[in-house]
């Protein structure tokens, strides 16, 4: 008889975890991938994770990070457009059509236009990036992506000097989100960065995760992510880029600008409202761990919010 493994993993997901590792395990030894460049073994991501543990010498803050399955990342998840329990994005979203996607770019730069989804990506480098992502509500994971960097992507554009902030914003499609039927939050959800935020070398558009094409719950085609912040900031589903002077509206903030600030930095000492910030539980664990400060990535980060009072920019 066939005994299930206890997280309840299904033998393909296995395979495809399996097909992932010994990929990068080949592209690895054929010298294809460069040890501490984008590509890096299984092993390595416990480093890369950590953001710091790389050429520059930094700090691993936790050597105890360990990739989440792709089971557990595809089917606990947060995308109110198909409902606001964990299964939910699982379970709604088979009937959602990311492809053909068209990003259209505007606001304050001098390549604004409607990129189809394919033109978007064909001119920039996939790279590897397993960052740890830290819900708002105090969980958090550890995701292999594949995706590009935004600040790549950004220079494409070519912004204008003018332009201090980059607002994004998520397919509206009711008939395929059923969330979007009902006004659990002001849909489309949208979000923001600083300019120096959106560039920074961590922040990616990721449009893949374990060397698969992003599944439907968590953003497909092309979301953003942003490692030192809440998992809130890091937009799903990706229609419009625009380049602004303003600090954007956010979703969240629009929702309960008392408990989500648009900074929304990954903060310990900063408590939400109702909850503590000062630790998680890893997806798979139940222990609790202490919450880092910028979510573990403050060597990469901390120089932006210099002089800034991160108990009032939350
Ligand atoms: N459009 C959209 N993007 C979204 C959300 C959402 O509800 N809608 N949820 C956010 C939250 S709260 C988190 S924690 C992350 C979760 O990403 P994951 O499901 O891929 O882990 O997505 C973020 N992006
Ligand atoms: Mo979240």
């Amino acid at each position: 008889m066939w005994i299930r493994r206890p997280d309840d993993l299904k033998s393909s997901e296995i395979t495809d975890e399996k097909l992932y590792i010994d990929r990068r395990r080949f592209l690895l030894t054929a010298g294809i991938i460069g040890a501490s460049g984008a590509g890096l073994l299984a092993c390595d991501n416990e480093a890369q994770a950590n953001g710091s543990a790389d050429a520059a010498g930094g700090s691993a803050q936790d050597p105890q990070d360990k990739i989440n399955t792709y089971e557990q990342i595809t089917s606990y998840n947060n995308f109110y457009e198909f409902g606001t329990d964990k299964e939910d994005p699982k379970q709604n979203s088979a009937g959602f059509h990311p492809q053909p996607w068209t990003v259209r770019v505007e606001g304050l730069c001098r390549k604004p236009g409607d990129y189809h989804f394919e033109d978007l990506i064909k001119p920039h480098k996939v790279v590897d990036r397993t960052y740890r992502l830290r819900c708002v509500e105090a969980w958090s994971m550890v995701i292999p992506w594949q995706g590009i960097s935004l600040a790549e992507m950004i220079k494409r554009f070519d912004p204008q000097p003018s332009a201090k902030f980059v607002a994004f914003t998520t397919v509206m499609r009711p008939d395929e989100m059923p969330g979007q039927r009902r006004p659990v939050l002001r849909w489309p959800y949208i979000e923001g960065l600083r300019m120096d935020e959106a560039t920074n070398d961590l922040t990616l558009m990721a449009t893949g995760l374990y060397g698969k094409p992003l599944p439907n719950q968590d953003g497909a085609p092309i979301r953003l992510i942003v490692p030192w912040k809440y998992g809130f900031k890091g937009i799903k589903s990706i229609v419009k880029i625009a380049f602004v002077d303003r600090q954007p509206e956010t979703t969240w903030n629009i929702a309960a600008p008392d408990e989500y600030g648009f900074y929304a930095n990954v903060n310990p000492e900063v408590d939400h409202p109702r909850w503590s910030q000062g630790s998680e539980r890893r997806i798979g664990e139940f222990r609790r761990r202490r919450t880092l400060m910028f979510n573990g990535y403050a060597d990469k980060v901390a120089s932006m919010y210099a002089g800034m009072d991160l108990r009032k920019n939350y």
